[in-house]
């Protein structure tokens, strides 16, 4: 088998180590950079000379890309032109792999998620692990010995990725993200709805309450706030109610500062299926690895909650934080870098009732005022996140909720969303004195 494959990223190197273990050749290409860390069984070849004579010439039957790399890119579009599959990472793993898994995708709190079930079966005595686009690419899994894997899928990954066959499908929600790569908001939703494909696999599908499937063959497990969940979880007064065929058969309290009520009922319900007999009270809040930058509680200053959701880069990342944390208190909102969205609209509705004041920086800062004049909604403007945080720090007072979710992607000041959220951190105790809590 000849293979090519596109980006030199973590799945890529993946690919080609796993590509010699059967003695397979590789070629390796990539649009920014030539450096391959090793030279064994693969080729270097630059993007531009990648024509039809290439493929032809060295007879590839396989193209395997990054997830990242869009499909409208001229070395996807010659080889699918040719006949030749271009395909994930992920979907050359499944092919291979014999260990099950729980596939989880949604918008927001995958992470999370397959976090949640690794601990949650892990306490129960399975060897799980962690897998997909949370860090580890799925190919590294094959041939290795777990009881089960919770990979987490990204949009990019499904929408190349044909084999798919989860014991359990997850999706938390789903609203618009990555447009721009899928081209249009369709596809985007074919893409995540590509997990429930191949119905024959799946013990269970646990999905929120707006998404919309049917359960014809396969048991449908919903979490959602409302009264009409029937097989489930029902999130209500602090407490989740597992409900089966519409009876609450247990319960579980959950801490007023305990954020993810919703992304546990997730967890919960996908381990269920794997241990039959895991009960609410199996769950052990304290013992739980958060997952930092995703409301992630830093503190506390004169009674005020600090929050730091760097992870937040989109607007639907930010409405999906304030959704939550507005359920305990009014919120003193940070937002800004460079925008993915043409325009602030639709969160500046979302939010108006629901936070005090914001406080904008970095590149867009003036796109995303122009959007909360619209809306009538107090703001101040800063170049730089340190005077934001200066400034917040002086306004909030007891009972506030001080949130640092920019909506925004973090590359016009920082190099990731990660080195955003430490800087936002380092501000917090330096500049705002800001002292840990225990929650
Ligand atoms: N590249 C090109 N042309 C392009 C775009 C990229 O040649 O048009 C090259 C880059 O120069 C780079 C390589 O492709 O050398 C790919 O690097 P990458 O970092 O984008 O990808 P990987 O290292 O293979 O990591 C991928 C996922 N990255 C993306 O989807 C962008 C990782 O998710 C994932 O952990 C890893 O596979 C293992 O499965 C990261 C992510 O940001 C965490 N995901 C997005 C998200 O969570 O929002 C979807």
């Amino acid at each position: 088998m000849n293979i090519l494959v596109y980006g030199i990223g973590k799945s890529g190197l993946s690919v080609v180590k796993f590509a010699n273990t059967l003695g397979w050749r590789s070629w390796i290409t990539d649009d920014f950079t030539r450096l391959v860390p090793f030279r064994e069984n693969v080729t270097f070849v630059e993007p531009g000379k990648i024509d039809n004579s290439f493929f032809v010439d060295h007879q590839i039957d396989l193209v395997i890309k990054s997830p990242g790399i869009p499909p409208n890119k001229p070395i996807v579009l010659r080889a699918t032109a040719l006949g030749i599959p271009v395909i994930d990472e992920v979907e050359l793993a499944c092919r291979f792999i014999g260990t099950p898994y729980i596939a989880v995708t949604g918008t927001n709190g995958k992470s999370t998620v397959v976090q949640w079930i690794n601990d949650i079966l892990s306490w129960q005595g399975l060897k799980v692990a962690i897998a997909g686009n949370f860090g580890t690419p799925l190919i590294e899994f094959v041939g290795k010995n777990f009881d089960l894997l919770a990979l987490e899928l990204s949009s990019f990954q499904l929408a190349f990725t044909f084999s798919l066959k989860p014991k359990v499908a997850v999706v938390t929600n789903i609203t618009s993200d990555h447009i721009d790569w899928h081209s249009t908001r369709e596809k985007y939703l074919k893409a995540k709805f590509s997990i429930f494909s191949n119905r024959e696999s799946l013990d269970c599908i646990v999905v929120g309450d707006s998404i919309a499937v049917s359960s014809s063959e396969t048991p449908l497990k919903r979490v959602g706030y409302g009264d009409d969940i029937y097989e489930g979880i029902r999130i209500k007064n602090g407490l989740l109610l597992e409900v089966e065929k519409g009876t609450v058969v247990d319960t579980l309290f959950i801490p007023k500062t305990f954020f993810f009520d919703e992304l546990l009922a997730f967890s919960y319900l996908a381990s269920k299926v794997v241990v039959n007999d895991l009960r609410l009270g199996d769950l052990q809040l304290d013992r739980l690895n958060f997952l930092e930058h995703r409301l992630q509680v830093i503190g506390k200053l004169n009674g005020a909650l600090w929050v730091n959701d760097s992870k937040a880069t989109n607007t639907a990342a930010t409405s999906f934080a304030v959704e939550k944390l507005s359920r305990f208190s009014k919120i003193r909102l940070l937002l800004g870098g460079r925008s993915k969205e043409s325009s602030f609209d639709q969160l500046a509705a979302f939010i108006k009732d629901r936070v005090i004041k914001c406080y904008l920086f970095g590149e867009d800062r003036e796109k995303i005022g122009d959007s909360l004049d619209r809306f009538g909604i107090s703001y101040e403007s800063f170049v730089f996140l340190e005077d934001a945080v200066c400034s917040v720090a002086r306004d909030s007072t007891d009972g506030d909720i001080v949130l640092f979710s920019p909506g925004c992607a973090s590359f016009d000041l920082y190099s990731n969303y990660k080195e955003r959220g430490e800087h936002f951190i380092k501000l917090a105790r330096k500049v705002g004195n800001v002292k840990s809590v225990s929650l």
